[in-house]
């Protein structure tokens, strides 16, 4: 029988992922927490893996790409963005890549219901004071939040995703109006408003929440002039990527009340966002938890694990990154 083929975890999966890879590759001693790039490099060259399992948390650039051994055959990454990755210089070693889209789809999307409802109706301040000591009735005006049902949701990016959270507001009798590279057909549109360009849906939207990947081009498009182009009391929502904010335009109109509350997901510095943003009482955050359910990431780290053999065995990837 030929060895079992050896494979690099980066980090530790759920438990059925765990037990599956330890049946079927010789598997690297897995840390207690995530490895760093430079670790990850080290144990590759005291390992020789034949695949590597990494994550949004770890990045793999062209420097680092050009330090893994070449017995490395396939990296997969459990996740569906790859703005952590070099792609060509990936591809230009030969190696095969692969993601993780759909299986993450509702969960993050589910997420982004939670990040909406919380921020419009103060929750991270309400649990404040509930730790704190409700101590007294709150007087009929006070601390208020914002109605939600009604309400006309702006959404950058109509992928799977952004589907998915728009499928969810029409529950709450929401107006969708979106932006994206390209006007959906009419049965993934569902009645919703396409605009060409963010400028020209942002007047219109009580809530804006963003669903597109992070690139080059989309780095800090969220700045100053865009979220002026909000109504004042709108409500800002990124379950996407940190990146697409510039955060000293968005703590500026959470200070001065030109945004009512923001719901984030995501940071420029993960894990450690700026912390003038999680000073604000009208913000509500949560540490990058998007895909983070038993039954999603499960999801995520078998199709990664899938991808893994079907490349191993020159197989097609079933969710292969293009370069
Ligand atoms: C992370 C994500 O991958 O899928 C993505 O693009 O950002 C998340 O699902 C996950 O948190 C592991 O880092």
């Amino acid at each position: 029988t030929s060895p079992r083929p050896r494979l690099l975890l980066t980090q530790r999966q759920t438990p059925a992922v765990m037990a599956r890879a330890q049946k079927d590759f010789t598997v690297f001693p897995v840390p207690e927490t995530q490895m760093t790039t430079a670790r990850m490099l080290d144990a590759a060259a005291q390992f020789q893996p034949d695949a590597i399992m990494v994550s949004t948390s770890l990045p793999v650039r062209a420097a680092d790409v050009a330090r893994l051994p070449s017995c490395v055959r396939v990296i997969a990454t459990v996740s569906v963005g790859t703005d952590h990755l070099d792609i060509p210089a990936i591809a230009a070693r030969g190696i095969a890549l692969s993601n993780t889209p759909d299986v993450l789809t509702d969960c993050n999307a589910d997420l982004a219901l939670m990040l909406i409802l919380a921020a419009s109706r103060r929750a991270a301040e309400y649990l404040a004071l509930m730790k704190k000591g409700w101590g007294r009735g709150l007087a009929m005006d006070e601390m208020l939040g914002c109605r939600v049902t009604g309400k006309t949701l702006g959404i950058i990016g109509m992928g799977r995703i952004g589907r998915a959270v728009a499928q969810r507001a029409r529950g709450f009798d929401m107006k969708i109006l979106y932006s994206n590279r390209r006007r959906l057909p009419p049965d993934q549109e569902k009645g919703a408003r396409y605009f060409a360009t963010p400028e020209e849906m942002l007047p219109h939207c009580d809530i804006l929440s963003l669903h597109m990947p992070a690139s080059a081009a989309s780095d800090g498009m969220i700045d100053a002039r865009m979220l002026g182009l909000l109504p004042r009391g709108a409500i800002f929502i990124n379950a996407a990527r940190g990146a697409l904010v510039d955060e000293d335009a968005l703590i500026a109109a959470l200070r001065d009340g030109h945004l009512a509350a923001a719901g984030l997901d995501v940071f420029r510095n993960e894990p450690t966002p700026d912390a003038r943003l999680l000073e604000l009482p009208n913000v509500f955050a949560t540490p990058h938890i998007g895909s983070a359910t038993m039954e999603t990431r499960t999801d995520m780290e078998m199709l990664a694990l899938d991808n893994v053999e079907a490349a191993l065995h020159g197989r097609p990837l079933l969710t292969p990154v293009r370069a």
